[in-house]
């Protein structure tokens, strides 16, 4: 049996797993939320929390993104060693996915999920706090990713994996514009991985979806 991602193309979340997936060529079957029968149905009654992606393989299931990628890398490990065997390089590659999800993604995340309110419930402090954190988030991976093509050095991992999609919807709800033009630089490199351009190409039909609208240079 083949391991089964519930999942949605338009998800910065699944588009994580996705490239881990693709990076190392696992077979595995898809189901879309809100488009195959049921699919949302069971994902809640398995995660009462309401987020995916989450894996269903051989009766086990597993939540949240990082930890699919992990238990990918234990049951099916391939060439792209997402989470380095050396412990210490898999400290500094897990924390870099920490910051990745806590410091881009939510506050990206915040905006968006803002805008998608009524008027009446929208709540300008807390936008202004997610602009705050992705600018102080922007200012550190600037000096961070200076001199290294990858988010830990020459190797791709999972801090890349977290990186790609996050830095992507990011720089569409608050732009790096010209302030940050080594982040600029590797959210462009990341655009160009074989693994992260196939699952943008295959969300592209979702864009209208995105609320703040979506440019079209990606
Ligand atoms: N901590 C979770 C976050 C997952 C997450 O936020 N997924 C979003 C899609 S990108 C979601 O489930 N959104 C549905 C909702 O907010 O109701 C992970 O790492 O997998």
């Amino acid at each position: 049996m083949r391991p089964v991602l519930y999942s949605h193309p338009f998800s910065s979340y699944c588009q994580k797993v996705l490239i881990a997936l693709y990076e190392n060529g696992v077979d595995f079957e898809t189901r879309t939320l809100g488009e195959d029968a049921n699919a949302y149905e069971e994902l809640v009654a398995a995660w009462p929390v309401k987020r995916f992606p989450m894996l269903s393989d051989n009766g086990r299931l597993v939540h949240e993104a990082t930890s699919i990628i992990e238990y990918l890398q234990v049951h099916y490990p391939g060439a792209v060693e997402l989470i380095p065997a050396d412990a210490a390089f898999a400290v500094e590659v897990r924390m870099l996915d920490r910051f990745f999800d806590n410091y881009v993604s939510t506050p990206q995340q915040k905006i968006v999920f803002n805008a998608l309110r009524q008027p009446e419930n929208r709540d300008p402090y807390g936008v202004q706090e997610a602009r705050d954190m992705l600018d102080a988030a922007y200012s550190w991976l600037e000096e961070h990713i200076a001199g290294r093509q990858w988010a830990a050095g020459e190797r791709f991992t999972l801090a890349d994996c977290a990186a790609a999609p996050s830095l992507f919807y990011a720089d569409w709800s608050h732009p790096l514009g010209d302030r940050f033009p080594a982040v600029a630089a590797y959210r462009q490199r990341l655009l160009k991985r074989p693994s992260f351009a196939r699952a943008v190409d295959d969300a592209r039909p979702y864009r209208k979806n995105f609320p703040l609208g979506a440019p079209d240079r990606d």
